[in-house]
């Protein structure tokens, strides 16, 4: 559970990757589970890549021309794999609070496993890639379905285009309360800025609630 006093002690430097890069912080006392949610493509591997204190784990599975009618990626240069089954890595905030991250899939097919996935986490990072804010709308809602907090990280690509704020908000249909930050996946501070600022937003919603 992340606690009150996690979020008093909750700031925006980026914490050094754990010294050994395996074991708990003795002082850590609150523990999140935490989904990284978004379209094929839009930087979850990268994002937890970069984060995680410990080797994250990946399933990427190679993309092949035959996937094209299936994955707008496929037979495309740059990306050359997918993620077939999940990204695990772990982050350590401040030396007390722990975040376990799991990216899902992006592609909606792969629903069932977002579903089992969701169990017993505390909120979603959704990552936008403002190119195509339309590929965003499957994964929204299923948060929304599952009844799920989460906070929209806008990852920048050089080729996208830079929105306001507040179109983004409207264009996504987003909550007043919703933490909107833009972040640079392969950046390490940066995407852990954007995690704080989901950690901050379950912190405030448990702490209305009680
Ligand atoms: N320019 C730029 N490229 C990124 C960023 N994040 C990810 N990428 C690249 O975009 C591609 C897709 O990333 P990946 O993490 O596999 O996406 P996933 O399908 O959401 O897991 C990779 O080639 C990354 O190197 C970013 O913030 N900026
Ligand atoms: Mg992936």
């Amino acid at each position: 559970m992340v606690s009150k006093a996690a979020s008093e002690t909750l700031t925006e430097a980026a914490p050094p990757p754990a010294a050994d890069g395996k074991y708990l912080d003795s002082n850590v006392s609150g523990a999140a589970k935490i989904l990284v949610v978004g379209p094929l493509g839009v930087g979850k591997t990268t994002l937890i890549g970069t984060v995680s204190e410990i080797r994250p784990l990946s399933t990427e599975a190679s993309m092949t021309r035959a996937g094209a009618r299936v994955d707008p990626y496929a037979g495309d240069s740059g990306k050359k794999t997918t993620t077939v089954g999940l990204d695990f890595g772990r982050l350590t905030i401040d030396g007390d609070l722990v975040l376990y991250l799991f990216g899902t899939p992006g592609q909606q097919r792969f629903l069932p496993a977002w579903q089992d996935l969701a169990k017993g986490s505390l909120g979603a990072l959704a990552l936008v890639d403002a190119r195509d804010l339309t590929a965003s709308f499957d994964a929204l809602g299923n948060l929304e379905d599952l009844d799920l907090p989460f906070a929209v990280a806008v990852n920048v690509f050089p080729t996208g285009p830079r929105y306001d704020a507040d179109d983004v908000r409207t264009a996504l249909d987003l909550l007043p309360d919703t933490p909107l930050v833009i972040c640079d996946a392969r950046d390490r501070a940066s995407s852990i800025r954007a995690l704080i600022a989901l950690a901050r937003h379950l912190i405030d919603l448990a702490t209305e609630s009680s």
